[in-house]
């Protein structure tokens, strides 16, 4: 496989004195900045809320964990958690997209930051409809901003939509679809946010069989109308095979939420059977090779 799991996963897992996250910690974002990465995690405790927990890295590998959430629910959208959190770079700040979940399901908000520990809210940007598995793309195009996002409705498909102010989202398009029979033919849903390469931009979405297995698989998007699929490699590049990966609080789950890219490799963190945080590195060339 293209995809080489660290070999110390899991590298985060939940931490039984910290009633926020005693029980499961998983779908974690990613930006590399200033030299450090920094990931945001999903932390859920004994009350079965979900948090946001954030841990810094010299090296991708070895993380330094904060013994507090950094971004807790607030407001009835978000009254039974904050949940996978995707994190860009874009015009200087960091924008968080992440589920809000409450009694009327799920919805796509946003949050930015310059630290990591101050947030300022926008709350939810794509209002009244059930939505979630939102990625921005870390910067305008054709003068706009662009998000990927997973309406509920069925046939799970990604869609875009396109802000001048990433309030306000319009002109909704469908992107991709499930293929039935396959790896991803129940349903897709946008994985980590978009990196920028020399051929288009590199989307790792997840899939979803008839047997609720998730795996991660890689498409690309045109450069300058992301609403194209120029690319979709038909096999998964990450499927659950480790024991960490197949039991859990979910069984069976890889479930990629955070990318960056480093000398020429690329560091993937995803959440393992909704229960530990994993990773694993992929050679740009490799990975641009399946195009
Ligand atoms: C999705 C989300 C993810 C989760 C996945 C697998 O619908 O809830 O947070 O990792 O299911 O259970």
């Amino acid at each position: 496989m293209i995809l080489k799991r660290f070999i110390k996963n899991p590298i985060l897992k939940p931490r039984k004195e910290n009633d926020w996250e005693s029980r499961l910690v998983f779908n974690a974002g990613v930006v590399f900045a200033n030299g450090l990465f920094h990931l945001l995690y999903r932390a859920v405790g004994e009350d079965d809320i979900s948090r946001i927990g954030y841990a810094v890295s010299v090296d991708g590998y070895d993380f330094f964990r904060f013994d507090k959430p950094v971004f807790t629910p607030r407001g009835i959208a978000e009254s039974k958690g904050c949940e996978d959190p995707r994190v860009v770079c874009l015009d200087d700040k960091f924008y968080m997209t992440y589920t809000a979940y409450s009694i009327n399901g799920v919805r796509v908000s946003l949050a930015s930051t310059r630290n990591f520990i101050q947030w300022e809210r926008f709350g939810v940007i794509l209002p009244g409809m059930e939505n979630k598995d939102a990625v921005l793309f870390p910067e305008k195009i054709g003068g706009r901003y662009v998000m990927l996002h997973r309406p509920m409705d069925p046939p799970r498909s990604i869609w875009v939509a396109y802000s001048d102010d990433l309030v306000r989202w319009n002109d909704f398009k469908k992107v991709m679809t499930p293929v039935e029979g396959r790896w991803d033919g129940v349903g897709i849903g946008s994985g980590c946010p978009p990196v920028k390469t020399e051929k288009g931009w590199l989307l790792i979405y997840h899939g979803i069989d008839e047997g609720s297995v998730y795996r991660l698989g890689v498409a690309l998007l045109d450069l300058n109308d992301p609403s194209r699929v120029i690319g979709r490699h038909p096999d998964p590049i990450l499927q659950p095979e480790e024991d960490y990966e197949l039991r859990g609080e979910v069984r069976e789950v890889v479930f990629g939420c955070g990318i960056c890219e480093v000398e020429d490799k690329y560091f993937i963190y995803y959440g393992a059977a909704d229960r530990v945080i994993c990773g694993a590195t992929a050679e740009k060339k490799d990975l641009l090779g399946l195009f």
